[in-house]
């Protein structure tokens, strides 16, 4: 068979070109694909919901790669065992409520989780601002990645999204923009973001997921962006916490959609 090379390149365009019109508007926009963002995404989209995730960094799946210090495998207490398995993950029991899991079995398997339920993860996107209308977020402003590292002047695209999701990790980056452009006004005791405490685990998976929730009007927060606003503590190599807020800002959009 011949091989045309501007074929090659025809596909790849009309076929990005295809998932970015139909994605441009989205009910659920996420905003950083580790672990809290891809469970989210992968149980919207389960449930047939458009849901479209920005990664800034080449691949998904965040701070799995590296799990503690570079040693690549994942720990997971007993209560998100249920995620790893509605995720088919292989798992090691540790005996006393500990599970492991191989940190690139579940990156990998988390983000074609995602995309084989009808999701869209755009890599390579960065979120750099909301988009608000009368106090109302309405969607993301969104660069290369290349752009804002080069640090180019390059306007930006924007998507439309119904309910926007914080999964930007350890800096908030939403809720910090939102605070930034709109006031003191998330939903916290300061309207602020309260900073992440330092390390401790069982709390700071336990905080983590009661925490999990709306933090602006129609905007969510999940995975260490909860604890960073609402000043929970750090958990360090532990993921349960992570997943099991994926899973419960997911539900948490779903029953709101069933409300209206
Ligand atoms: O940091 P990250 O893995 O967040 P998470 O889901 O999980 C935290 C754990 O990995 C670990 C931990 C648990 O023990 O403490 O740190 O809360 O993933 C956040 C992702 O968001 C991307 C970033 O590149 C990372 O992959 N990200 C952050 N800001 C933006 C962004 C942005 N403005 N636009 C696009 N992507």
């Amino acid at each position: 068979m011949r091989v045309r090379e501007k074929e090659i390149t025809r596909i790849i365009v009309d076929g990005f070109w295809k998932d970015l019109k139909e994605f441009m508007s989205s009910e659920v926009g996420i905003v950083g694909a580790g672990p809290s963002g891809l469970t989210a995404a992968f149980y919207l989209a389960r449930e047939g919901i458009r849901v479209v995730v920005f990664e800034r960094k080449l691949s998904a799946g965040g701070g799995i790669w590296g799990g503690g210090m570079m040693f690549n495998r994942v720990v997971v207490q007993e209560d998100a065992m249920r995620v790893v398995k509605d995720l088919g993950i292989n798992f090691k029991n540790e005996g006393e409520g500990y599970y492991s899991l191989d940190a690139v079995e579940l990156a990998g398997t988390l983000s074609a989780q995602v995309v084989k339920n009808g999701g869209k993860v755009f890599n390579l996107f960065s979120v750099e601002d909301v988009v608000m209308v009368e106090g109302k977020v309405r969607g993301v402003v969104v660069n290369w990645s290349a752009v804002e590292i080069a640090g180019l002047h390059v306007d930006p695209l924007i998507f439309e999204t119904e309910y926007l999701v914080d999964a930007t990790g350890h800096s908030a980056e939403i809720a910090t923009l939102i605070v930034k452009k709109a006031g003191k006004k998330l939903f916290t005791s300061t309207g602020d973001l309260k900073g992440e405490g330092s390390l401790w685990a069982e709390r700071g998976e336990e905080f983590i997921v009661e925490h999990t929730g709306e933090i602006y009007p129609g905007v969510y927060a999940t995975g260490m962006a909860v604890n960073a606003i609402f000043g929970g503590p750090r958990m360090g190599p532990i993921f349960g916490g992570m997943l099991l807020s994926g899973k419960k800002v997911a539900e948490l959009i779903i029953e709101r959609r069933k409300e209206k």
